[in-house]
């Protein structure tokens, strides 16, 4: 599709929802086009909207935006207290133009006071996010984030990882998805970086794409979206070679993302969008108008069925609902075409309660080189960590179990006393029926009669 015609499109969206990038999702007459195309060069006035040669499929328009107010609400309406899902929430915010001037600033105070008292402890990519959260959409905040010197910061946090890479035969001391947005907030804020160590390190094949030979879509989109960064850094100095094998990286990660591609989902509901923003950095996939209903629908099924109810979740699939990738908060119009949104002020529909609370019967083990099984009633409506709470409490020695509050809730790190440690690449896994859980222990809602196992695992 021609650019122009991409922008015509616009115009038809009459709401002041105006995205970015846009590919086409139903024809548009001639007369339409004409009328559109006067009306665009308006709105392209107002927003500094470029024409740029980038391509997106976006489904969002005045008809299926109703879809996305669960999404948008679920992040308006949420406590911040723990701050933890404080950044990402907060660079969604800006980076689709959500305007909320005093949450904006209750989550921007938040993630500087914890930056000022705990600094040293965080992670490479807590701190990646908080930069890229911080200085999205030109604001304010940058004056911190240039004070503070978060950004040579980060770059020696980034070195420490590589830097441990290099000791402990190829483990950084995070993952991939941090070290890729370390990456991404580095290249988008001019930070420092090695090009060797990106060409390095950044191999498709590497093991740290992987877990348990499983490719790791959030991962592996990451990847794509700082590689993609650097590669279009017109600062770095490169040469054709190096270039060479940087796209290359990207067409292999991008392939490999869309090979995790079923029924309109990579990876899965919580991979997805960030799995989108990759490709339409990366690839024509979106371009096809085919695959963008069918993601859409699929997303859109999901939300309607209540899956995404965690402030992170919907942080994280938005932007690209919306047109926007990771790579748009340095871009001059961010933020600048505000969404008019609808908070909700009716309570959600809460489930008439049942007559009676039912309980339920689940079958619970810990699996290390043996299992111990036992079974535990609950109520219905349990989640995992329910189970893990009930059995405890009937044999501490076999199910005692320790959590750690993080921004996608309660993840399990010791059970029977045995520890999870990233140096070790070992982690409990969460399974119900043989299956790995797509959600963490205080999310996943058990069944009557589920098989539930945490089992001792290496990634
Ligand atoms: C790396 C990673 C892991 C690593 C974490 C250890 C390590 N070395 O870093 C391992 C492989 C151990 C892991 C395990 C699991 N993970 Co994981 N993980 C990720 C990934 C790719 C990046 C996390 C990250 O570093 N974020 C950036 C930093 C800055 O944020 P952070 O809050 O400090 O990160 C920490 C937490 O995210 C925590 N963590 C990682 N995964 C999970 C999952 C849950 C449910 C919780 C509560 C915490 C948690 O570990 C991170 C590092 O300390 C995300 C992808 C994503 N989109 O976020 C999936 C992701 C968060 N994981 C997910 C899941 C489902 C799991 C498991 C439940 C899988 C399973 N069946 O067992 C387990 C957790 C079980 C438990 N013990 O509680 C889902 C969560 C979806 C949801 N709605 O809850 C995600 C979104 C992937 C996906 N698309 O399905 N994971
Ligand atoms: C909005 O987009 C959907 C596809 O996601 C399309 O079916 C519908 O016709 C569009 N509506 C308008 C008014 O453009
Ligand atoms: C999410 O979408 C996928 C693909 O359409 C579908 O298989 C799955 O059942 C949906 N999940 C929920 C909970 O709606
Ligand atoms: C499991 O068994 C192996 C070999 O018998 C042993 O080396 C390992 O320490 C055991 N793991 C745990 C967690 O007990
Ligand atoms: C817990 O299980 C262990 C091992 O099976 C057993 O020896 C112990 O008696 C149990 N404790 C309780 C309180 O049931």
């Amino acid at each position: 599709m021609r650019p122009s015609r991409q922008l015509a499109l616009m115009g038809l969206l009459v709401f002041s929802l105006i995205p970015s990038q846009l590919c086409q999702m139903h024809a548009l007459t001639q007369v339409n086009k004409k009328k559109t195309e006067e009306k665009m060069t308006e709105s392209r006035k107002q927003t500094g909207l470029q024409a740029g040669p980038r391509k997106m499929c976006i489904g969002v328009n005045e008809t299926n935006f109703w879809h996305l107010e669960p999404l948008i609400n679920t992040m308006l309406n949420a406590k911040y207290t723990e701050g933890f899902q404080d950044a990402n929430v907060l660079m969604t915010f800006r980076l689709v133009g959500i305007k909320s001037q005093s949450l904006e600033q209750q989550l921007s105070q938040q993630i500087k006071e914890d930056i000022n008292s705990r600094e040293m402890e965080l992670t490479s990519g807590q701190l990646a996010l908080d930069i890229l959260a911080l200085g999205a959409c030109e604001n304010q905040d940058r004056e911190f984030i240039r004070g503070a010197r978060l950004v040579s910061k980060l770059g020696a946090k980034f070195q420490a990882e590589i830097q441990n890479m290099e000791a402990h035969g190829g483990s950084p001391l995070t993952n991939y998805y941090q070290l890729s947005l370390a990456l991404l907030a580095l290249c988008l804020f001019n930070g420092r970086y090695s090009i060797t160590s990106v060409t390095y390190y950044f191999t498709p094949e590497n093991k740290n794409y992987y877990f348990e030979d499983q490719f790791s879509v959030d991962t592996g989109a990451m990847a794509v979206l700082a590689l993609t960064c650097v590669q279009r850094n017109t600062q770095k100095k490169m040469d054709a070679n190096t270039k060479g094998k940087i796209r290359g990286y990207i067409a292999s990660l991008a392939n490999k993302i869309q090979a995790e591609g079923k029924q309109g989902l990579f990876g899965n509901i919580f991979s997805t969008g960030e799995a989108m923003q990759a490709l339409f950095v990366s690839s024509d996939y979106y371009k096809n108008e085919r695959n963008c209903r069918e993601t859409l629908r699929a997303v859109f099924d999901n939300i309607s069925q209540g899956v995404i109810y965690l402030p992170i979740a919907a942080a994280q699939i938005l932007p690209a609902l919306m047109g926007k990738t990771y790579l748009d908060v340095i871009n001059p119009s961010c933020g600048h075409n505000p969404v008019k949104f609808s908070v909700s002020t009716e309570k959600p529909d809460t489930v008439p309660p049942t007559t009676a609370p039912l309980n339920i019967l689940v079958k619970y083990s810990v699996r290390i080189n043996k299992t111990s099984h036992t079974e535990v009633t609950v109520r219905k409506g349990s989640v995992f960590l329910d189970v893990m709470k009930a059995a405890q409490e009937k044999n501490k020695t076999l199910f005692r179990f320790t959590v750690e509050e993080t921004s996608w809730g309660p993840f399990v790190t010791s059970v029977q006393g045995i520890r999870a440690s990233s140096k070790d690449r070992t982690y409990w896994k969460l399974l119900s029926n043989g299956q790995p859980l797509t959600q963490g222990a205080g999310s996943h809602v058990v069944q009557n009669g589920d098989n539930l196992e945490v089992r001792w695992s290496k990634y």
